[in-house]
């Protein structure tokens, strides 16, 4: 039995930071970094069936085309994808009245749509990216044992590559769900590793009045090469969605519109319109 200080339920059952009870959610999950993008996504829907918020966690449960979907705001980064992860697999897969993990468990889709900055020339402002890989630079998913789920030469070519400094936390790098892949990939889509940075200042490269650590080190994600494989993008989720995603058993994909270019310094000049543009494109690939 899972004890009541480990898994934190309100008065009225739901589970403590998303307010959610099981009966909210669908097994199709979109997530967005900003809780006004939330209604960006559900105006889009049938019908709504359930709303809730509590702080930056903002939910939306209705039907797309006939689908059942859930929209679900993380705010910002990986430590509150840490919540939400756990949060959304104790609805599904652990019985909350005996608090125990149910015998029959759940695979729950989820599909992040977000704004991110690119790191290659070649993939310009208003484009959008599909991470293949998530490329963690921010050490929350070293808490759990990921050794069994991590590709384990990508990372270790990174390191390598980037003279990573090891006092920052060692990167991890953890595959996108093939089967969602499949489905919402098209010849429009980008596709690269996303890092994804536990800070969006001096952890993602950017110099306002603070000296940082490895100023080169954007310049050297853009030249990291694997197999074929290259980083895209830069964002502050996708990792961590993507690797408690494979440990707890769902099916996970990031779809980031790019609104910021910084390998040459460029900025939307709509960011607004690409991020609706994706939104349009992933809510009609998922409910094809
Ligand atoms: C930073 O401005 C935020 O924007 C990006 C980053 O990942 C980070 O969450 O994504 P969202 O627009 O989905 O929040």
């Amino acid at each position: 039995m899972i004890k009541s200080s480990e898994l934190i339920l309100n008065p009225d059952g739901s589970v403590y930071h998303l307010n959610l009870k099981p009966e909210h959610i669908a097994h199709d999950i979109i997530f967005v970094g900003d809780q006004n993008r939330v209604e960006k996504i559900t105006k889009h829907f049938d019908s709504i069936e359930f709303s809730t918020q509590k702080r930056e966690f903002k939910t939306q449960t209705g039907t797309y085309k006939g689908k059942r979907m859930t929209v679900l705001s993380s705010g910002i980064g990986p430590d509150n994808i840490d919540i939400v992860m756990n949060e959304l697999d104790a609805l599904v897969n652990i019985d909350l009245t005996t608090r125990t993990i149910k015998e029959t468990l759940t695979s729950l889709n989820i599909v992040r749509i977000g704004t991110s900055g690119s790191l290659q020339a070649d993939i310009p402002v208003d484009s959008f990216v599909m991470g293949t890989h998530g490329l963690g630079l921010d050490n929350m998913l070293r808490s759990y044992l990921i050794d069994d789920i991590c590709e384990k030469d990508i990372e270790e070519a990174f390191i390598k590559h980037t003279n990573w400094d090891l006092r920052k936390g060692t990167p991890y790098v953890i595959a996108c769900s093939e089967t969602l892949k499949e489905k919402i990939e098209s010849p429009k889509i980008h596709t690269g590793i996303t890092g994804t940075a536990g800070g969006f200042y001096g952890p993602q490269g950017r110099v306002l009045r603070l000296g940082i650590q490895d100023l080169e080190l954007n310049s050297k994600m853009d030249s990291f090469e694997f197999n074929g494989h290259r980083m895209a993008n830069l964002e502050m989720e996708t990792s961590a969605i993507y690797g408690l995603g494979k440990l707890l058993g769902h099916n996970c994909l990031s779809m980031n519109a790019i609104i910021a270019n910084r390998a040459n310094g460029t900025f939307s000049d709509d960011p607004y319109k690409a991020v609706d543009e994706l939104i349009e494109y992933t809510l009609n690939k998922l409910a094809e």
